[in-house]
This record gives structure tokens, sequence and C-alpha cells, in this order.
């Protein structure tokens, strides 16, 4: 007899009746899961499935993606754009052509009076690519400012810098394939089964065939952690140490690959010096890594037949940001990892689209990752669009770190954002609100009218959110994958390949550029651009119709090349994108120069993501089941370190840096040490009232993963009542 369920009926859940089901991709994260939208027969979207067919997730999905249809009606949607003069003062509905005339004309203004430099934009990862072309055809061939950059500076920047110097391009030369063939991985301040749960889910299924060692290096006990054979809790911001004594120990043990460094590299006898310094010894008391571990990790990654390396933001976001992916892609070098399966040097990418704006927005540079630095790459372009080659800058602007201070000083009197929120995002959010109420003009762009920014805005565009557009995502592992549009844009929203489009109008070069009427003709100029001899961003082979059949492609996919699959690697011949082909050896020198607990300020300020939520939550904060498991601001903290203070779990605290205070619910865990505290940074008027910041020098980079705070009590009743605001957001 089945226990107390004798008289209830079989649960069964109703069929939802799709009549059509359209093809998309996830528009989170960079793992770039094909989505199939289900539609019913008044044209609404009821659900989303994970799509079987689709290389990369194979069927799955993770609760983000499996709640994505609830976008398209979510609260807070900008329904109509809006105007004022001042911010204080109440916004006014406003037309399309209102709202994009007065924004033209107030550009043009500022410009004249300023200087074309003094308007800056800001855009974002989250786009489809063809409206990232679109909006870098506008803003370096008509608006020509120079200070025009995206939020990959706070997210991706370390990456693509990193890449540059050690193979001379950007593009991630690995796929999620290589977990199939490799003999060792090695995580660098990654936490796949929260921040990429497909990519971790192809991960367990690779070491479920067959067993290999998995090492994860990162402060706190995170899930990848606890999946792992070694985890190594680094003190924060000493990755560079850490790797130096690796190859320390490798080439004091003759395990390095020789034949593959003379053949393919510079450096190496600088690189051999450098490294010399850095024995296990040393480094152990830098990195906090004990010195037996080390040699055992060295020795295990090298002698492993292929060994890979992935990393994400625990390296990206650092004053060592760059270095760090160098140093990583020294380590890969120096082992012969680069280029083959289960060998590599594979950047975990963030935003779902980060990708696509570092090939095709000419945010830092022309599109297909051409340089402003180069004459025939300004050549190239400028004739391509029609205008004269001059129009460009001979070397790129600020990046958006850079921009906010040069709002400070009056430099930049006029700002448009693009799908970024950095009154939650930028480190040191007092300091971004002083700026935001500087500007003469800011122009806001997003799907959502109740972003924090829009609290300083004079014009607001209502955007449309993904399905409700089409166009292409590029994920981690390069592949180029498609969106078809689902449904209208919502209310009065446009798309914001749209918006691009009608403000290119309003300038006088939008007149000799063409600007396609539909995604798929500005696709169809990319492919023309990425045309070339050597050019490893190449996507000319592809078609939409290519990208549904195979479910996304990767490049390089070249005109004329058979079938539906691009190329899994990249340097798979040791020939890299350099003048001569090899790759440099990058001497990374460690410099202690974060902000770092004292007496004072007595614990580090980690900071970072949890499964359920996206980034600053205007989209996962108005889903139900995203933000019911996780609707409160907390911090990570050891049980040990909260006894020595008297601290209760599930009390508030109020935590303080030098830059500001934070009111958080404590939550105790052995996840952190006791010396640290980790905080999701997903909530407005928390984590980044208290970051610091400090700016990697190659990248811009922040390190918004290394600060230092102290806890304080607070009134239990006051935070109780602050949390509930909070939480009916
Ligand atoms: N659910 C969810 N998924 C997401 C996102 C999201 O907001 N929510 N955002 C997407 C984006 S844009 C990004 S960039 C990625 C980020 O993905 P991840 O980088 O994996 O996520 P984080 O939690 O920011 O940071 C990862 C880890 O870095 C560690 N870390 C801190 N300091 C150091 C250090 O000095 N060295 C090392 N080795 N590790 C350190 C932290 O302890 C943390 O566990 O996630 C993407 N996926
Ligand atoms: N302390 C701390 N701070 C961090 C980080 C950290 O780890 N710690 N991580 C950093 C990283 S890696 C990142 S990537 C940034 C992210 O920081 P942001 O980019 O500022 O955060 P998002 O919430 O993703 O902002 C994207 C905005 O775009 C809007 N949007 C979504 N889709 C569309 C669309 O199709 N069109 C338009 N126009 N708008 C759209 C959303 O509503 C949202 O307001 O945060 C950074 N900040
Ligand atoms: S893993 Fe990333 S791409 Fe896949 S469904 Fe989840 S959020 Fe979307
Ligand atoms: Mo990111």
């Amino acid at each position: 007899m089945l226990f107390g369920r004798k008289k209830r009926k079989p649960i069964s859940i109703p069929q939802k009746q799709v009549t059509e089901w359209k093809y998309s991709t996830c528009n989170y994260c960079s793992t770039g899961c094909s989505i199939e939208l289900g539609l019913n027969d008044k044209g609404k979207v009821i659900t989303s499935r994970g799509h079987a067919g689709a290389d990369v997730n194979r069927g799955k999905l993770c609760i983000k993606g499996l709640l994505e249809h609830e976008l398209f009606n979510s609260s807070g949607r900008g329904t109509q754009p809006l105007m004022r003069e001042r911010f204080h003062e109440a916004f006014v509905p406003a037309s399309w052509d209102k709202a994009l005339d007065h924004t033209a004309d107030k550009i043009k203004e500022i410009q004249n009076q300023y200087g074309r430099d003094s308007f800056a934009v800001v855009s974002t990862g989250q786009l489809l690519t063809e409206e990232f072309y679109t909006l870098g055809k506008l803003v370096r061939g008509c608006i020509g400012t120079n200070n025009y950059d995206g939020n990959t500076t706070l997210c991706m920047a370390s990456a693509v810098s990193g890449y540059k110097r050690s193979f001379g391009s950007d593009g991630p030369p690995g796929c999620y394939d290589d977990f199939e063939h490799t003999d060792c991985l090695m995580a660098f301040g990654s936490n796949l089964p929260e921040q990429h749960p497909i990519i971790y889910w192809r991960l367990k299924e690779a070491r479920e065939k067959r067993s290999f060692p998995l090492i994860v290096v990162d402060p706190r006990v995170t899930m990848l952690a606890q999946f792992a054979d070694i985890h190594l809790p680094i003190t924060p911001g000493t990755d560079c140490v850490l790797i130096n004594a690796m190859m320390h120990v490798i080439f004091k043990e003759g395990l390095e690959d020789r034949t593959y460094l003379e053949a393919h590299t510079h450096g190496l006898a600088e690189l051999e010096e450098l490294i010399n310094d850095y024995d296990p010894i040393t480094a152990q008391h830098i990195c906090g890594i004990d010195e037996d571990t080390i040699r055992h990790v060295a020795r295990l990654y090298a002698n492993a037949g292929a060994a890979m390396s992935i990393w994400t933001m625990g390296i990206n976001q650092s004053t060592h940001g760059s270095d760090g992916v160098s140093n990583i892609n020294n380590l890969n070098l120096v082992t012969g990892n680069i280029g083959k399966p289960g060998g590599t040097s594979l950047s975990i990418t963030g935003q779902c689209n980060a990708m696509g704006t570092r090939e095709w927005s000419s945010c830092s540079g022309l599109p297909g990752y051409r340089l402003l630095e180069n004459p025939q790459h300004r050549q190239e372009v400028a004739d391509y669009w029609g205008i004269d080659q001059a129009f460009f800058p001979e070397k790129r602007g600020l990046a958006e770190t850079d921009i906010f201070p040069a709002i400070e000083t009056g430099q930049i009197k006029g700002l448009w954002l693009v799908a970024t929120n950095p009154m939650t995002s930028m480190p040191n959010t007092s300091r971004i609100r002083k700026t935001l109420e500087k500007l003469e003009f800011l122009v806001v762009q997003d799907s959502y009218q109740d972003v924090e920014t829009n609290q300083y805005a004079h014009v607001y565009f209502p955007a449309s959110v993904w399905a409700e557009k089409e166009g292409c995502h590029t994920n981690t592992e390069r592949r180029v994958n498609l969106t078809r549009n689902a449904l209208p844009p919502y209310a009065e929203s446009k798309s914001d390949f749209w918006i691009f489009n009608q403000l290119a109008k309003r300038f006088e070069n939008g007149h000799v550029i063409s600007f396609p009427e539909t995604a798929e003709e500005a696709f169809n100029e990319m492919r023309e651009l990425s045309k070339g001899d050597g050019r490893i961003l190449d996507i000319s082979g592809m078609t939409y119709d290519k990208l549904e059949e195979a479910k996304g492609i990767q490049w390089p996919f070249r005109e004329g090349q058979m079938g539906l699959k691009g190329h899994s690697r990249l340097y798979t011949d040791g020939q890299f994108q350099t003048p001569d082909g090899k790759a440099n050896l990058i001497c990374v020198d460690f410099v202690d120069n974060n902000e770092r607990p004292d007496e004072h300020y007595p614990f580090w300020m980690n900071s970072g993501r949890v499964v359920e939520h996206f980034h600053t939550r205007t989209r996962t904060g108005k889903i139900g089941n995203c933000n019911k498991f996780s609707p409160t601001p907390y911090m990570e903290m050891n049980p040990d370190a909260a006894e020595a203070l008297g601290i209760e779990h599930q009390s508030y605290i109020r935590l303080a840096s030098r830059r500001g205070d934070a009111v958080v619910m404590v939550q105790l865990t052995q996840r952190v040490p006791r010396d640290m505290v980790f905080i999701p940074f997903h909530f407005h008027d928390c984590v980044n009232r208290l970051t610091l910041g400090l700016l990697d020098p190659y990248s811009r980079q922040p390190a918004f993963k290394q600060c230092a705070v102290r806890v304080e009590p607070v009134d239990q009743l006051e935070a109780a009542r602050l949390n509930a605001e909070r939480r009916a957001f």
C-alpha cells in the first residue's frame, strides 16, 4: 500500500497548448544554449524548452533559461519613450520621433560646444550581434565620438587583453568538446555549476565517462570546488604567483615542452629568468598554497597527455587580470597545450553576447577584430561604409571605467547607456551617482523602465528584449547561434536595431553609410567584412538558415566550406596572429597593490553571483521562481569568525569599507575562510557601495573581488524593514 496516498489522484501536468515552436538562443550567460519558445494559437509565448538537437546543451537548460519566456510580460518593462529637462523632474511620455530628434539635437549641441569626444556611449554584452555592428556604425561612423565602450570592461576586458598580448588576437582557442579529451583540468576563479550550469553539465558528463583530475583555484569552497579532486584556496589576487611557481617547478624538473616552445614562441629566456625567483617555498607565503601542493599540481599538469585551463572572473576582475590571463596562456604554451584536443586556454565568457560585442561592435576598435591603430584596417572599413577614413580616430578612446572619472572632471558632458546598469554594477556606486547627476544629458536605453540608472536620465528609450527581435549571439566557444523573432515588441518598445537605425538617419553620415532594414542584411555585411586571408574571425560561410539547421556554427567558417561544422579549435598548427606567427611568452612579475585587510577593516570582501539571479536583477528579480529562491542580499561568513564577533546566523549586520556601507543578512558557512566575506553582487545599494575597484593597467577592468571591510552591528528591526522594501522590487 502506498502510505498516505491511497485516495490521491496521480499527479498530472496539464499539456500546454503549443501550436508553434520558434528557435532561439538563451540571452543570459555565455554558454549559448539553444532554446525553443512555444507559442499558442494567439501568438503568445507560453513555455520554453532546451533544443535536444543542439550540440551545446542537448536538450538541457538551467533555471534561468527554463523561465526565460516569462520575461516578455514581466513588470517594469518600458512601454513608451520618456523625456524630461532635469533628472529630478517627472518624466513625460513622448513619441519616438520627438525623443529621437531631441536626442540627436542634444548630442550635436554637446559635441559642437565641447568637442566630439565630450559625448560618450557605453553599451553591453547583451544585445544581438547585428545590433552591435549597427551601433558601431552609428557611433564610429556617424556620431564620431571616441569615448565609446561597453560593460565588457567590467567582465571580459582582461581576457581580451591577455589573449592579444599572448597570441596577437582575441578569440578563445578551445571548446566544450575539449572536456572529452583532456587529462587534467585546472579552473581558476570560475564557478561553473552556478554561473554556467550547462557547461558544467558537459564537464560532468565527460568526467563520468573518463576520470581526470579537476583542480579548482578559488578562495571559496564553491560548488565547483566541492566537486574537485584538489581545491587550492588561494590568497585573493595572487594567482600569478601560483602559476609562476608551477612554471618554476616545470622548468626545474625538465617537464616543459621545449620543442613546442622553440618552434612556436618568443621570450623563453626572459620567462625562465623571471620564474627562477618564484620557487614554491617563497611563493607559498604569498599565494597561500603550500609548496608540496604547488609541486604536485605542477607535475600533474605538465605530465598530463593533454591539460587545459579555464577561468572566469576570479582572474579577470583583478589588478592582475590581463597578466593572469597571459600567465595562464604561458602555462599552456610551456606545456604545449594550445590548439590540441583537451589542451587549451579557454576563457569562460560572461554575458550571452560578450563575444559578439568584442567581434563586431567597434567598441575598442573596428568590426571583425580590426584595430583603429592600423591604417589599413581604418581604410578597409571606411571604404566599405563609404566614408572618409579621417573620420576615425587613430587609437581607441576611454574605457568605461575611465569614462566615469572623465564625467567627474567635466571632460565628458553627455552619456548614452545601452543595456547596462552602472548604478548597481560599477564599483563605488556613490561616486557613480554623483557623476550621473553631473551630466548635462543622459540617455538610458533599456528594456526595463525601473532600471536604477534611469533615475538620472533625461531621455529613456524602451527597448525590446531578445526574442522580440532577430539576430545572433556568439558563445564562449566561438559558436554563432541564431534567435528567431518569436513575438512583436512589448507595448511601444522598439528593437535596439531599429533605434540605432532611426538615430543614424538624424546624422549627416547616416545618409552616406547604408543602414540595412533587417538584421539578416546586417549579418550579410558582417560576413563580407569577415572575409580575408588569414583572418581567424571569418563567418563568411554562415547564413541564418545554416545557423538554425546546425544549431550554431563555430568560427572560422569560411565561404565555400562544406557541411555545417566550423572549426572547434584555433591555433592547431601552432601559427598565431602575431607578425611572425609565434606566440609571446609574457613575463608576469607580481605587484602587491590590492587593498588588504588590516586592523580597521579585517575582512577581504569577495563578490560574485548565485545561480538564480542575473546581474542587477532587472530581469530575474521579476521572475517569481528565480527571485523566490534568492530574494535577500546576504553575505557568506565563516562561523568561527562570526562566533568571535558574537554574530548569529540569519541576523543582519552592517558592512563598512572606506567607500561606504551596506546592510546584509548573515549566512554562516564554511565556504569562506575566516578572513573573508562573500556577497552576491545582484542587489542595488549593496556590495558596490563598498567596492574599491582598482583597475588593471592593461584592460582597465576593476578588481571587484578584492577590498577590505569590517562588520558592525545594526538595529535588527530597522534592517528587516529595509530588507522587506528591497524584496518588494
Ligand atoms: N547565474 C548567473 N550566471 C551568470 C551570471 C549571473 O549574473 N548569474 N553572469 C554571467 C557573467 S556576465 C559572468 S562574467 C560570469 C561570471 O562567472 P564566474 O566568474 O564563475 O562567477 P563569480 O561568482 O563572479 O566569480 C567566480 C569566483 O571567483 C572567485 N575569486 C575571487 N577572487 C579570486 C582570486 O583572487 N583568485 C581566484 N582564482 N578566484 C577568485 C570567487 O570566490 C568566485 O567563486 O557568469 C555568467 N553567468
Ligand atoms: N561587485 C561586483 N560587481 C560586478 C561584478 C562582480 O562580480 N562583482 N561583475 C561585473 C560583470 S562581470 C558584469 S558583466 C557587470 C554587469 O553589469 P550590467 O551590465 O550593468 O548589469 P545588467 O543587469 O546585466 O544590465 C543590463 C541591462 O540591460 C537591460 N537589457 C536586457 N536586455 C536588453 C535588450 O535587449 N536591450 C536593451 N536596450 N536593454 C536590455 C537589462 O534590463 C539591464 O538593465 O557587472 C559587473 N559588476
Ligand atoms: S546555462 Fe546559460 S545559456 Fe544555458 S540556459 Fe542557463 S543561463 Fe541560459
Ligand atoms: Mo560579466
